[in-house]
């Protein structure tokens, strides 16, 4: 925090709100400066070392600073803040905000108001009801979770609703009033109630006996999901259930990170981008099947906007109120019996294994997975492009350990996926696909830099998201993100789409096309490093060793792609 005005012996609120949100473990703050949020980020230095542990502030566009507490969050599990000024700052930084609300992360906006005395004198960006009301459409989206800080009486107390909020994985607004927090405070301790219930010994054990008594004699089958991710031993405990149960486990995009390569039962994703295998197997689960699904939301992408198909399925979940749920439950997205059990995934898939080493459940066992996933021989690309399904796999074959990556809404959030076809141990990808956010990824990626500089972070972007962020890309080039940028010049996942969707219209009329720009130019205008990778990949060893070379540049690989090599499914053109 800037010395020069924090050691003043009455607090003000600015104050407190730095020092509460410091105590929850919140260092990094990120986005734009403006009239609103002067007198806030006067409080806060710069971020010039990024190993501080003092609370900085990074100047980085809203609309990437928006989606930077989600990678953040995501590579380390801890908070970070963004913050804007009124008008159209806020806006853009609420892009990242409903990727947070989807995606079930905890994650803190910063917006402020325009000045009560200024009401009726129709203020610039205007934040009343007569203006943009801005309190009013962030509670449409964020019903319970929109603080505004507008007395120096209530704010400790919203403050630890807030941070209940954020215990229950929600994104919060702190809403800043600058006559309340510029003055001065006092402080009344008030414990935060926390939300995280221990798991009720009788409950579980009447769950248990549920469900050995429901998977008797039937197959089970366990979809693992983003949830499972959050917790540390998750790849390892999947494997452990499975091979103790001999049960086939399938995941969703994100839920693969809960999953290890060499589990056995591993039968692929399902859905978008997803393995044949998997697929023919989630498509035959019915009447005689029991389904185990690990905090997988039911979400489009998942389950294609189909009901969970088993004659009974059990969903374990521990966070209250989850995106999707209604009234705390997915019972509307089951078609058979319905069993949600809360409770702390780790704590509940351990018990169902010693359960099973007590004595052993009675369902169906599965075979092993076959080695290759995919039914269908990868098509090749027109010449003088890179074949994306060889590169895949070679970067699947080359990721160093303890990387993260995330994958833009383009080619690659279907077809990486599709062509790897398991979770690699050295690496744990993220997509955003919920919100489906063009461009929100590379906040992301610069997010979870943040939190952990020394990790290797990896983004794959396509020439349509990349005009969303390419105007931030100075801001970031001594992070040393690596990012693979699909170049073919066309909004292809939506041109791929088109031909299926309407057959009739004439491909002009698509929209898809994009012109082509020199995107390495504009990386090192900005100063990063980039380099074109060649059609046959010769180069791209020496690329790869440059990715890894020095730490601290960032780089841009951009890669010619044919915008027209169909790899992984896209089932959602089947609903448009
Ligand atoms: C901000 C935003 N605008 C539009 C869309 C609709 N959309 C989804 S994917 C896509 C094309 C992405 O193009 P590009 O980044 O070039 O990736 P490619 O599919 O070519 O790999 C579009 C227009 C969206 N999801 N988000
Ligand atoms: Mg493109």
């Amino acid at each position: 925090m800037n010395k020069a005005i924090s050691g003043n012996d009455v607090s003000i609120g600015y104050q407190l709100l730095l020092e509460t949100l410091f105590k929850w473990g919140v260092t990094h703050y990120v986005g734009v400066t403006g009239g609103g949020v002067i007198h806030f980020l006067k409080y806060l230095n710069p971020l010039e070392n990024l190993c501080t542990e003092e609370s900085s502030f990074l100047t980085i566009a809203e609309y990437s600073a928006g989606f930077i507490p989600l990678g953040y969050y995501l590579s380390s599990g801890r908070i970070a803040a963004s913050v804007a000024t009124t008008g159209a700052a806020s806006k853009l930084l609420s892009c990242g905000l409903s990727d947070a609300k989807l995606h079930d992360i905890p994650a803190i906006y910063i917006v402020p108001l325009t000045g009560e005395e200024m009401q009726g004198h129709s203020p610039l960006q205007d934040t009343s009801a007569s203006g943009s009301n801005i309190v009013a459409q962030l509670r449409s989206e964020l019903p319970e979770s929109v603080f505004v800080l507008d007395s120096p009486e209530t704010l400790v107390e919203k403050l630890s609703s807030a941070h209940v909020q954020l215990e229950r994985a929600k994104p919060v607004v702190l809403v800043l009033q600058h006559n309340a927090l510029n003055s001065p405070i006092y402080h009344a301790e008030k414990t935060t109630a926390s939300v995280k219930l221990p798991v009720q010994r009788s409950s579980f054990i009447d769950f248990c006996d549920e469900f050995r008594h429901d998977i008797d004699g039937r197959r089970l089958i366990l979809l693992v999901g983003e949830e499972m991710t959050r917790y540390p031993d998750a790849a390892t405990l999947t494997t452990q259930f499975c091979q103790m149960l001999c049960c086939a486990a399938i995941w969703s995009i994100n839920g693969a990170n809960a999953v290890q390569r060499d589990n056995p039962y591993g039968f692929g994703y399902i859905s978008f981008g997803g393995n044949d295998e998997a697929l023919s197997l989630y498509q035959s689960i019915g009447k005689d099947d029991v389904l185990l699904v690990l905090g997988a939301c039911p979400d489009e992408y998942t389950v294609n906007l189909h009901k969970f198909s088993a004659a009974k399925t059990f969903f374990l979940t521990n966070i209250p109120g989850s995106y999707g749920q209604i009234e705390n439950s997915f019972a509307h997205m089951s078609q058979g019996a319905y069993r949600q059990v809360s409770g702390p995934l780790d704590q509940l898939l351990r018990s169902l294994i010693d359960a099973t080493k007590q004595q052993p459940f009675g369902n169906i066992h599965s075979p092993f997975a076959p080695s290759n996933l995919n039914h269908r021989q990868y098509p090749p690309p027109r010449p003088g492009y890179v074949d994306m399904a060889e590169l895949y796999q070679r970067l699947d074959r080359w990721w160093p350990a303890g990387s993260i990556g995330f994958d833009d809404v383009c080619l690659s959030y279907k077809d990486r996926q599709y062509v790897t076809q398991r979770p690699n141990n050295n690496i744990h990808f993220y997509s955003l696909y919920r919100g489906s956010a063009m461009g929100g990824a590379f906040g992301a990626a610069v997010g979870a830099k943040l939190s952990l500089p020394t990790r290797p972070v990896f983004l794959f972007t396509g020439d349509g998201c990349f005009r969303l962020f390419s105007g931030s890309l100075g801001e970031v080039s001594e992070l040393g993100l690596v990012i693979f940028l699909i170049n073919n010049t066309s909004f292809s996942i939506v041109g791929q789409g088109l031909p299926i969707i309407l057959p009739e219209i004439e491909e002009k009329n698509y929209h898809a096309y994009l012109k082509p720009v020199d995107y390495c130019a504009i990386a090192r205008a900005c100063g990063w490093e980039a380099e074109q990778l060649a059609p046959d990949l010769s180069n791209l060893s020496f690329l790869l060793d440059k990715a890894t070379g020095n730490i601290m540049k960032s780089l841009l690989i951009d890669i010619p792609v044919d915008a027209l090599q169909v790899l992984g499914r896209n089932p959602r053109v089947k609903n448009l």
